[in-house]
């Protein structure tokens, strides 16, 4: 349905310049109407749309956008209310022209103030707004003309319109795309700077990030046709009559899982060209303040200027820096695409992605070997991290603990070859040697910082890691640019996490939004071939921070139903909660090891958000049969040392 646009009384020349504090609203929105005389009200004389669609608001949320942007001041306000009455006294005796949109004297005032309340996070009038800067009602604006602050924003002339873009994202990953698409649903002139520098094997990919190519998708699909592989296994037991050899094909599994990945890639490039943000597929470099290069892999270079960057370059795999590595072995990057079955494989690490690899490829039918420098799962709860350990061992994953590689030697060329892989003890003189088709580095990951410019801009890393630190807002120490996800320092590495940190930054930048990025009690799960999920603290982290004494925690082994009848192990499950005592038993720690640990965890996580006690748990009515249902009885805690193991079902 067309609509009139809002018509603002345009004061003075005023296109707004602004800075970039969270409350900023940098850049104009395009299509917006342009200047009227000055004091003049600002007409608004659309229908009603308080009982439209969300389209139809969204429309109304941009033609406030655009009053906001296109006015240097501009004041929301109702003809009969005094503290609007105040404000307007104030500009006038400033001698400041501004716009004024009263809401009593339009139709959809109250639906016009609902949006004022989503851009602002204010619902009452005097809403101000000087040079799209919200300001606040009628106090915090007195107070920002004492202390001066309001006419520091007055006088600042815009520098935005002199830049190609508004806001210039540099990664094209998880956080890189949310944040850009957001902008643009915001009015802004985006551009996404996404290039994949091959890994040394010559492995690239298409538009995404890791998350969509080497990360979590394509390790979930290897995940569940490892866990397909069990299935048949338990199958046989179910009555299914499966007797001819089942064997599983590399191949198919790689071309299918490629497939989607293309189709993913194909979506996040429309997805952009629908909300009209330019997509450049090169390598970005800051040169100057304002300027990046972009460098396309024909070597051609392009400059480009913003008011405002985000860093959403993300991470690579980590080497070894020993003979033989960059040459012969394998990383994440590209084991998702490899056109070969691995073969006999050596996986060196022993964290998450490390785990991961080695528990589908050994569902796969793989011999599968992992080198353990010191730990399983650094960061994460170590007893369950020693049941994720036995269960892989258990069913076929050898673990060669304590030991480095010093050196990868081919054999023989092929695909899979041959590698000869000299190991030493990290407690002693002990050498090993042994003869693999594939070694799989997975020893952690790289910022893609160190490339960037930073250093020709000022934008502070941490030499040692070479992540980013920011403030609470995502700001680095450059007030212009700002940064998400993986290379962020202090922060989870997961996709979910880099996608709300670059959505709400974009809102608060944009939007008027002032809603942060929570990272506390962020849910993850350990895709292993018996998945383990968790949320909120480690045992080990909890003794730290509470005390033991302060803290009881629950626990026990279960027997999910499938288990039983498949004839599988009735004490592996297993799971947690540890208990603040002195906070009511609030629940600080939740684990689970055991069949769709994800899924089960993505749940209490939120219920964790909401403040989940022990008794609220023992007061939630389990859905039987299920594995979740365990959290709602347990009774067992860890001090009182009774046994938790399973006799029977
Ligand atoms: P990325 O997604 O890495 O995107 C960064 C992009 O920037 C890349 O495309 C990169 O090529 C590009 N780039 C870098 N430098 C430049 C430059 N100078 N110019 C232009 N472009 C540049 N997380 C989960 O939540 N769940 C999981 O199950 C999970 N599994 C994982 C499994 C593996 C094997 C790995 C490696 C990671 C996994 N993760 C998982 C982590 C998740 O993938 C990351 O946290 C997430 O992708 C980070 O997003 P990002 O936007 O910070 O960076
Ligand atoms: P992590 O979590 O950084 O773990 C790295 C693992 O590799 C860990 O087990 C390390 O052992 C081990 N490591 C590190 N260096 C070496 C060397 N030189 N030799 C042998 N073993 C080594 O990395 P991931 O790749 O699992 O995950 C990184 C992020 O990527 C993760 O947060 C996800 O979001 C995606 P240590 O415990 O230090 O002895």
């Amino acid at each position: 349905m067309a609509q009139p646009p809002l018509s603002p009384a345009k004061t003075s020349a005023g296109q707004g310049k602004l800075g970039t504090g969270p409350n900023r609203r940098p850049g104009g929105v395009r299509g917006a109407p342009k200047s009227s005389p000055p004091g003049r009200r600002a007409r608004m004389s659309p229908p009603d749309t308080s009982h439209l669609s969300g389209e139809s608001r969204e429309q109304l949320r941009r033609r406030v956008l655009g009053l906001i942007d296109d006015n240097r001041v501009m004041i929301f306000s109702k003809s009969y209310c005094p503290h609007s009455a105040r404000v307007k006294e104030l500009f006038s005796s400033l001698g400041v022209a501004f716009n004024i949109l009263e809401l009593d004297q339009i139709d959809n005032g109250a639906t016009v103030q609902e949006v004022l309340a989503e851009i602002s996070n204010q619902r009452t009038v005097p809403n101000i707004f000087v040079n799209k800067v919200h300001m606040g009602g009628c106090d915090r604006t007195l107070q920002a003309h004492q202390s001066g602050l309001l006419q520091t924003l007055l006088q600042e002339e815009s520098h935005e319109s002199t830049y190609d873009y508004d806001l210039i994202v540099i990664g094209g990953g998880s956080g890189g795309l949310s944040c850009a698409k957001e902008a643009a649903i915001w009015g802004k002139k985006v551009m996404v700077l996404d290039f994949v520098v091959p890994s040394p094997q010559g492995t690239f990919w298409g538009l995404g990030g890791t998350c969509v190519n080497v990360g979590c998708i394509p390790k979930k699909l290897m995940h569940q046709a490892a866990l397909l592989g069990q299935a048949l296994q338990d199958s046989r037991k179910f009555g299914w009559e499966c007797n001819q050899q089942v064997k599983h094909n590399w191949k198919t599994m790689i071309e299918a899982i490629q497939k989607h990945i293309g189709s993913l890639n194909w979506h996040y490039k429309s997805s952009l060209r629908e909300k009209a943000v330019t997509y450049v597929n090169s390598y970005g470099e800051f040169v100057a303040d304002h300027k990046i290069k972009a460098t396309n892999k024909k070597g051609q270079e392009a400059c480009f200027t913003a008011a405002n960057f985000i860093i959403a370059t993300g991470e690579r795999p980590r080497y070894l820096g020993i003979p033989g590595d960059k040459e012969y072995c394998i990383t994440s990057d590209d084991l998702f695409s490899l056109r070969y079955c691995p073969g006999k494989t050596l996986v060196v690490g022993a964290s998450y992605v490390a785990l991961e690899c080695a528990g589908f490829l050994a569902g796969l039918g793989l011999d599968v070997t992992v080198m353990v420098r010191s730990i399983l799962l650094r960061g994460f709860d170590q007893e369950m991290a020693e049941k994720v350990g036995s269960f892989m061992e258990k069913n076929g994953v050898k673990f060669l603990r304590k030991f480095i590689p010093v050196m990868i030697q081919q054999l023989e060329r092929g695909s899979p070859g041959k590698l000869k892989v000299v190991a030493k003890s990290t407690e002693g003189q002990e050498t090993t040697e042994d003869i693999y088709n594939t070694v799989l580095l997975a020893i952690g990951r790289e910022s893609c910082t160190r490339k960037l410019g930073l250093e020709k801009i000022g934008v502070k890393i941490n030499e040692r890691s070479g992540k980013i630190p920011v403030n609470d807002v995502e700001q680095t120490n450059v007030p212009h640019i700002y940064a998400v996800g993986d290379v962020l320092e202090g922060k989870p590495e997961l996709t979910p996490v880099a996608i709300q940190a670059g959505k709400l930054l974009a809102r608060r930048l944009f939007a008027g939004s002032l809603q942060k990025c929570d990272y506390i009690n962020v849910p993850t799960t350990v895709f292993t071939p018996l998945e383990y999920g968790c949320c909120g603290y480690s045992e080990e982290r909890a003794v730290e921070v509470y005390s033991k004494k302060n803290l009881e925690v629950y626990h026990t082994l279960f027997w999910p139903l499938e288990w039983t009848v498949a004839d599988r192990d009735n004490n592996t499950c297993y799971a947690k909660i540890i208990c603040n005592r002195l906070d009511n038993d609030r629940v600080i720690g939740f684990h689970i090891f055991g069949p769709n640990a994800g899924e089960i965890t993505q749940g209490f996580a939120a219920a964790m958000k909401c403040g989940l006690t022990k008794q609220l748990l023992d007061s939630t009515i389990g859905i039987h049969p299920t594995c979740g249902e365990v959290f709602t009885s347990l009774e067992i805690s860890k001090s009182s040392g009774l046994d938790i193991s399973q006799k029977g079902c």
